[in-house]
């Protein structure tokens, strides 16, 4: 039989009401006798007394109730205390519980119990999680459509779809003589192809989701004297760095915090680069690298000028720009896609030429013209920056979201499981073999919601839970 577990409920500190939480099989039992009144007078209507320790001291006056098993949050009896809040006063209350025969209870072990006992699928405990840590109105509002069971439904709709095709092809499996139809191996096809996709819209989903949490950290990087830091003052609408005409005005990198389309953006300007004899210069430009090297955008900045930057060894999270436009000749007719100015093929980032601007060169295709003067392009960055960092482009166009590493290695793994389902049944191997990445691929889907998942995995999730929760 489980122990009867207590904790207070409500943040610590001070505040108008904290809540002592029982749960288990003594829990209505304990809270009647620190009010001193028989457990049947304990009810889900809220009674009012006074807590006392077992000696009779008096501790507080509270509100009390009692929700009997199965219709509480753990799926146990419950009890709840609401006293007075502040640490001193609650403590005393929790202490009354515990020499009545209650254990504290472990971080997150309200919400395990409630898994344990069904009431919540791990999807959604997690989702618990995220919407007590959500600092974000787009946070708030994913990690409430996951507690509202969104991410378990899909996962349980694809695992179902799975276990159709499964059965068709065990039905095959059973009885070869009979020729598999036609229409029916086209229909396999396509449910499997469908499947692999839906799965890698689930773990794509993974990089918006945490976008959505914790922000995109975007770095502006380039030669020195391009119009980072002017950008980064005009991106933001404040005068945050300092700019200058002379190459170098920036030594140190500096970030602002922005909010762009709900998603908290984080900007880093850094040290222009170039082949200096300045150590203090140098040390700039090494931090300022090593700060790119950890953003989740990396904004490349070209002002025709210095050697052209393709950004290329950044990968996909570069958005390569060409800034100052506002100095480049108005557009006489459509030139089209122009290539890159002469100077940057092969060449080393050489020391910089000084910052005489000869409009020379026009934006690379694909290069977004930006002025920080005049403020053209500017929406179309903060746009570029957020699809590059994976960002849906509206709420609400986003699907079900993993986000928990543990859900996005389960989605991953069914994405490849069907993927490699696929591809045995197009290459015609032999049924039993594309069955067996059907089963896989479900397993994972199961397990995502919380079916068959082992104890360390538990225990590594609720050890993020507040106690009390
Ligand atoms: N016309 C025009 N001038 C710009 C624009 N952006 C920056 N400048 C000018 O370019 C010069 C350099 O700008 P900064 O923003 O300091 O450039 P930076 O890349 O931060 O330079 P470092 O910190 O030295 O690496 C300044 O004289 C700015 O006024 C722009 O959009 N249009
Ligand atoms: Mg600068």
């Amino acid at each position: 039989m489980e122990d009867t577990i207590a904790a207070i409920a409500t943040a610590a500190g001070e505040g108008g009401v904290g809540i002592v939480r029982i749960s288990g099989p003594r829990a209505v039992e304990i809270a009647a006798d620190v009010l001193g009144v028989p457990a049947a007078k304990l009810q889900r209507s809220v009674r009012v007394g006074w807590a006392s320790d077992r000696a009779g001291a008096r501790i507080d006056q509270v509100l009390a109730f009692a929700m009997r098993a199965p219709a509480s949050f753990t799926g146990e009896d419950v009890a709840e205390l609401h006293g007075h809040g502040g640490s001193v006063n609650l403590g005393k209350l929790l202490a009354a519980v515990v020499e009545r025969g209650a254990r504290v209870a472990d971080p997150g072990e309200f919400t395990r119990r409630a898994v344990a006992n069904g009431k919540l699928d791990l999807a959604r405990a997690e989702a618990l999680l995220e919407v007590i840590h959500a600092g974000s109105d787009r946070a708030w509002r994913q990690a409430q459509d996951n507690l509202g069971g969104r991410l378990g439904e899909e996962a349980t709709a694809l695992e179902q779809r799975g276990l159709v095709v499964l059965a068709e092809l065990e039905g095959w499996i059973d009885f070869p003589e009979e020729d598999l139809e036609v229409q029916s191996a086209a229909w396999i096809d396509g449910e499997i192809a469908a499947l692999r996709d839906a799965c890698g819209a689930l773990s794509d989903g993974f990089r918006h989701g945490r976008a959505v949490r914790q922000g995109l950290v975007v770095a502006l990087v380039g030669a020195v004297n391009v119009g980072k830091s002017s950008l980064l003052n005009a991106l933001v609408g404040v005068e945050r760095a300092l700019v200058a005409p002379d190459p170098g005005t920036t030594r140190d990198w500096l970030e602002v915090s922005d909010t762009w389309n709900g998603i908290r953006v984080t900007l880093v300007d850094t040290a222009g680069l170039r082949e200096t004899s300045d150590a203090i210069e140098r040390r700039g430009i090494e931090l300022g690298e090593q700060r790119v090297a950890s953003a989740d955008v990396v904004v490349v900045v070209n002002d025709g000028v210095a050697p052209w930057d393709d950004g290329r060894r950044h990968g996909t999270r570069a958005v390569v720009i060409r800034s100052k436009s506002d100095l480049l000749p108005p557009p006489a007719g459509d030139h089209g896609p122009l290539a890159p100015p002469v100077a940057s093929i092969g060449a080393p980032a050489a020391p910089i030429a000084p910052p005489v601007v000869t409009p020379s060169a026009s934006p690379v295709s694909g290069a977004l013209a930006t002025s920080a003067t005049t403020g053209a392009g500017l929406a179309e960055l903060r746009r570029a920056v957020l699809a590059a960092g994976g960002v849906a482009d509206r709420e609400g166009s986003e699907s079900a979201v993993v986000t928990t590493a543990r859900q996005h290695t389960l989605a991953v793994t069914a994405r490849d499981a069907f993927a490699r389902a696929l591809t045995g049944w197009r290459d015609r191997r032999p049924p039993e073999l594309v069955a067996i990445e059907l089963r896989e691929a479900s397993a994972a889907l199961a397990r995502l919601r919380g079916v068959d998942v082992g104890d360390r995995v538990l225990d590594e999730l609720f050890a993020r839970f507040c106690i009390g929760k």
